[in-house]
């Protein structure tokens, strides 16, 4: 049997045309691996393009290779093969998966520790600080040299996925990589800067309103708080706005565990939990049926925003001493 690695390349080796997709709410990994991948395709002689069901995000739009997102010139039904990125399971693609029909071969490519392994060819390793890292083991095996765009794209993909080397997740191995990345003159600054300091005005009125909901449970190291939609408007803010919001809890001293309760519309609410040390944030959003990492992990729960808040806290008050 051939390891899950000689798999992807094989049938990379079969492969034509290839769609590459990944998750909606795009971010730093998903699109730093698509773009990368599409790259790794072009040098093999390959047809690819990249096609989300979420839009391109503001603070992603200094990547390179971004011209993978144009539309191709062949009709868009006519790969043989889709690139999945960053997916635990299928439904996370959204809308693209109605073109994934069953004559398509699928080629899985994640970290996510609750991946249901549903390609023809299944590359996961829960080990991985981020997808980016399992796409650059695939430069290598397949021996495609790297160039600046491509190093870009894969250290973009890192940086997002370890919250900037900060979470648990980053080890040795994701600094061994970067430390190869980093020699085609990369600039760090930079994807701090894009990932993490293009800011409006109207989020800070938001964190500013926000925090006046903030709660801190000091026995069990749990900090929450909500956005609801009447927040978002008071201050003049987006969705996007909200992003980080749940890290901020988490820096505060003896937190362990943040929760934050996000207003999505009416009666639609997004929990997004983070945590730290040995408390696992994504086996406590598999309890209300949503999925994730040890350190980052969320759900969507259908409710009014106090019922909800009520539900989880009393649910995860009962597993955290
Ligand atoms: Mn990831």
């Amino acid at each position: 049997m051939s390891s899950p690695i000689n798999k992807v390349v094989e049938e990379i080796e079969k492969g034509r045309i290839f769609l590459i997709t990944s998750h909606i709410n795009l971010e730093g990994d998903a699109l730093g691996s698509e773009l990368s991948l599409a790259y790794l395709l072009k040098m093999l002689g390959k047809n690819s393009f990249v096609y989300n069901a979420s839009a391109l995000p503001n603070n992603y739009k200094f990547l390179p290779l971004l011209y993978f997102l144009d539309k191709p010139r062949y009709k868009i039904d006519d790969f043989d093969t889709a690139i999945v990125v960053d997916c635990s399971n299928f439904v996370r693609i959204g809308k693209i998966k109605n073109l994934i029909t069953s004559k398509k071969r699928i080629i899985n490519v994640d970290h996510h520790p609750d991946n249901n392994y549903f390609g023809t060819a299944n590359l996961v390793d829960p080990t991985a600080s981020a997808t980016g890292e399992i796409v650059f083991r695939l430069f290598k095996r397949m021996g495609v040299p790297l160039n600046r765009d491509v190093a870009l794209c894969i250290y973009t993909a890192i940086v997002s996925d370890t919250g900037g080397f900060r979470n648990e997740n980053t080890t040795a191995r994701t600094h061994r990589i970067v430390s190869q990345l980093l020699n085609y003159d990369l600039k760090p600054s930079l994807v701090f800067e894009n990932i993490y300091e293009m800011y409006s005005p109207a989020r800070m009125r938001l964190l500013g309103l926000s925090l006046e909901s903030l709660n801190i449970d000091r026995k069990r190291g749990i900090a929450w708080m909500s956005v609801s939609q009447r927040l978002l408007k008071n201050s003049g803010a987006s969705l996007d706005d909200v992003d980080g919001f749940v890290e901020i809890m988490r820096s505060i001293k003896g937190i362990k565990l943040a929760i934050l309760f996000q207003e999505i519309e009416k009666n639609q609410i997004k929990v997004g939990f983070r945590s730290r040390e040995g408390v696992d944030a994504g086996n406590l959003a598999r309890i209300f049926g949503g999925g994730g990492h040890f350190a980052a992990s969320g759900c969507i729960l259908k409710g009014n925003l106090e019922e909800i808040e009520k539900k989880v806290l009393n649910e995860i008050r009962g597993k955290i001493k």
